[in-house]
């Protein structure tokens, strides 16, 4: 019995767990509330993995580059174009958050809050001073995301700097890097019964509004991902790379397939190397470089759910946002989607860090994490596929293409 529940893939799992939840949620009603436990140890366990995840995988991502002279030309155009299409994806995530409001379709009177959260008073002085991981365990015991990253990329670069000497701590935390995935994914198990759990008490407790609600972040969710895709990464084929526009699309089919099912771009990785090599004609130097590192770092699709799931926790729970705080957001969504693993879950996981910036209360995920997986498998196809536009279009810049390999309309 044990062995056949696990050989069903993970995802259809979580989407059957989902379904029974609502069911169950709205036949058992406000009684739901007392199988929320279940849900709320499946939330400590991710939140478990928040610090150690990141560090490990920014240490050796950083560390991976494995030359800091590498981070010239090919270096130099991968991490601008990651960098710069990072922004504009959790400023769209902001955008469609602040003009739709999901948040707002959920009852407020049925929002029990657990601790009223207290409003950001942080002065900008404060701000600048607390990116400064002045003391390393403190900062990994408060779980504070800037700090954090700030400390993990010095540690990196300082690996790097080190040469030979530092190779051994860079193997340390290459191992502490896989050991930390392997960990989540065994975390990741628990997800169909935390969602189930979840989603009864969601339903049972919140309703139909909270149903709406929950299916108005899914739907912006996918349209926040579908316009990086078919506007943002477009655009930079043909405009940057210079190259026609279906040509690469048809080239990536098969990473999009495997990123969309898997949730996973460490798993599409292999993937979406072959495709950026063989079908888009792009050096395996390059592609082994940016890929690699872009499913470490470059993750389009996370950012810009973190800034939209952001916005709908502070909407649900009458959080008040100022200009500042959407800096914040937009910044921390950034290194929270550089720290985020290429593993199912990693935008869940990233989503506390995110929140504890601006005030928006943790129970936001626990209310979310129900319908996590069905927008993780489009969040990491945006990821991949940002992956592979960046890989092309830094090779076409650098001469590291090889146009003839490209497939094209007459080769199907
Ligand atoms: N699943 C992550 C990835 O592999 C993306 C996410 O969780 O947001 O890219």
């Amino acid at each position: 019995m044990l062995k056949a529940w696990f050989a069903i893939a993970l995802w259809k799992r979580v989407i059957a767990a989902l379904l029974l939840g609502i069911i169950i949620g709205l036949i058992w009603g406000p009684g739901a509330e007392s199988i929320k436990i279940v849900g709320d140890v499946f939330i400590a366990f991710i939140k478990m993995l928040v610090v150690p995840l990141i560090f490990f995988s920014l240490v050796s991502g950083v560390a991976a580059i494995g030359d800091l002279r590498k981070l010239g030309a090919v270096g130099g155009r991968a991490l601008l174009l990651f960098i710069v299409t990072g922004q504009i994806a959790v400023w769209l995530g902001l955008l469609l958050g602040t003009l739709v409001k999901p948040g707002l379709l959920v009852d407020q009177g049925a929002i029990v809050l657990g601790a009223t959260p207290e409003p950001n008073e942080t002065t900008w002085r404060e701000m600048v001073l607390s990116v400064v991981p002045s003391s390393p365990v403190q900062v990994m015991a408060d779980v504070a995301v800037l700090p954090l990253i700030v400390f993990a990329l010095l540690i990196g670069v300082g690996i790097l700097m080190a040469g030979k000497e530092g190779d051994p701590l860079g193997r340390i935390f290459d191992a502490g890097s896989v050991v930390m995935q392997k960990v989540t994914m065994v975390v990741m198990e628990l997800t169909p019964f935390g969602v189930f759990a979840l989603m009864a008490w969601v339903a049972g407790t919140l309703g139909f509004s909270a149903l709406q609600a929950l299916g108005a972040l899914v739907a912006l969710n996918y349209l926040g991902c579908l316009l990086i895709i078919t506007v943002m990464y477009s655009a930079m084929i043909k405009f940057i790379a210079k190259l026609p526009v279906m040509d690469f699309f048809r080239g990536i089919v098969d990473a999009i397939a495997v990123s969309y099912s898997t949730a996973s771009s460490n798993a599409t990785l292999p993937v979406t190397l072959r495709c950026a090599q063989r079908n888009l004609g792009v050096s395996k130097s390059v592609s082994s470089f940016v890929i690699a590192l872009g499913a470490t770092i470059n993750m389009n699709g996370t950012a810009m759910y973190l800034g939209l799931a952001t916005l709908f926790g502070a909407q649900i729970f009458g959080v008040d946002l100022s200009w500042v705080d959407y800096g914040m957001i937009a910044l921390t969504a950034t290194l929270g989607a550089i720290g985020a693993a290429g593993i199912p879950g990693a935008g869940l996981i990233m989503m506390a860090l995110v929140f504890g910036t601006v005030g928006v209360p943790l129970e936001t995920i626990a209310f979310v994490a129900g319908v996590d997986r069905i927008m993780d498998m489009m969040r990491t196809t945006t990821n991949v596929s940002g992956d592979a536009a960046v890989a092309v279009t830094v090779a076409s810049m650098t001469g590291e293409l090889d146009r003839a390999e490209m497939v094209s309309a007459d080769d199907v």
